[in-house]
């Protein structure tokens, strides 16, 4: 009989309906409820993406899908069994990992549906599903980064190019300014020695190289608002001064530190960018998503075996 491995793979979590925004944020600020105003204002922003839709649920479970079709197809001498184990929203991730348990899997490998990582993001998923496997008697171990692996750069890449190509003839490559932005983070993770910041930068500039691009730099976007400070400089920031300091009118954003269409992609750059932009008399595009590209199923694929081969 063939080896069973599962395959537990993390994600954020979105809510499913406008009321259960408020459950989610209180997950999000660690219990904490949101005050009725902050209650408003986020699912303002979630009706002003697609009217109350949210895309992240159906996106996530279409790579899901597409991760467990890539291990079938390319690895068939294993039985891998893909899980979703979500942050901040069922199926949370000991729900994932005691569906594992019931199943009988006995050994597991956990990947997070970003590439690169912090104590704060991908650390703090893996260390829920480790406990609650080792609770649960499944040896489990996790891929922790694939943020230069040769098919997402590929990917990111070619999406770059494609959305250079779609500036307006006449448009000189040289002068569209690409942004590659992530998730801030608080600043305190640069004194605990965190690898985010140097993985993110690793990738800006791989994309950057094999695209071809010179005119680029990198920012920080969606901070949260609390008391400390985050990584910055901001998305927001920055389109005000290339506009004023530089006169940089054409604007590409690429948003390396995530891998679907959600919240922070379809309300951050594409609503509260491009109005900034628009009043700044810049024009603003945007590289596409990955989604369910077969280069980032293929990337999942991969390190998912291998995590699998070197552990088990
Ligand atoms: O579309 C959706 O429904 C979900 C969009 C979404 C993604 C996402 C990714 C990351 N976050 C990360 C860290 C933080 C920290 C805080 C925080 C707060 C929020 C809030 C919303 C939200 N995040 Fe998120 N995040 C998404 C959505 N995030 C909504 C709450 C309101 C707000 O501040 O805007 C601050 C928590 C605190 O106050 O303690 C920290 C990181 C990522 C990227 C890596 C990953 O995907 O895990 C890091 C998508």
């Amino acid at each position: 009989e063939r080896k069973k491995i599962g395959v537990l793979v993390l994600s954020y979590g979105t809510p499913e309906s406008l009321d259960q925004i408020e459950e989610y944020y209180t997950h999000i600020r660690h219990g904490r409820p949101p005050t009725p105003e902050q209650l408003e204002e986020l699912k303002a922003r979630y009706e002003a993406i697609v009217g109350g839709f949210f895309p992240l649920r159906r996106n996530t479970d279409k790579q899901v899908e597409g991760l467990q079709e890539t291990l079938k197809r390319e690895h068939a001498d294993v039985d891998y069994v893909c899980y979703q184990g979500l942050k901040h929203a069922r199926p949370y991730i000991e729900d994932g990992v005691e569906q594992m348990a019931k199943d009988g899997i006995r050994e597991a490998v956990g990947v997070v549906l970003a590439p690169h990582y912090s104590t704060m993001s991908v650390g703090a998923y893996t260390k829920r599903a480790k406990e609650t496997a080792d609770k649960l008697g499944i040896a489990m171990t996790f891929v922790n980064e694939y943020h230069l692996h040769p098919k997402l750069l590929q990917a990111l890449s070619e999406r770059v190019e494609a959305s250079l190509a779609a500036f307006p003839g006449g448009t000189a490559r040289g002068d569209i300014r690409v942004i590659f932005s992530a998730h801030s983070l608080p600043e305190k993770i640069l004194e605990l020695g965190d690898p985010y910041q140097q993985q993110l930068l690793e990738t800006a500039k791989a994309v950057a190289d094999k695209a071809g691009v010179t005119n680029w730099q990198f920012a920080w976007q969606s901070a949260g608002q609390t008391a400390t400070p985050w990584l910055g400089p901001d998305i927001l920031d920055v389109l005000r001064t290339i506009r004023n300091e530089e006169n940089v009118t054409s604007v590409l954003m690429c948003p390396i530190g995530f891998v679907s269409d959600h919240l922070e992609v379809l309300y951050d750059i594409d609503i509260e960018c491009k109005s900034l932009a628009a009043e700044l008399g810049m024009r603003l595009e945007r590289t596409e998503s990955l989604n369910t590209d077969p280069l980032y199923m293929e990337t999942l694929s991969d390190v998912v075996h291998r995590q699998a081969r070197s552990s088990g």
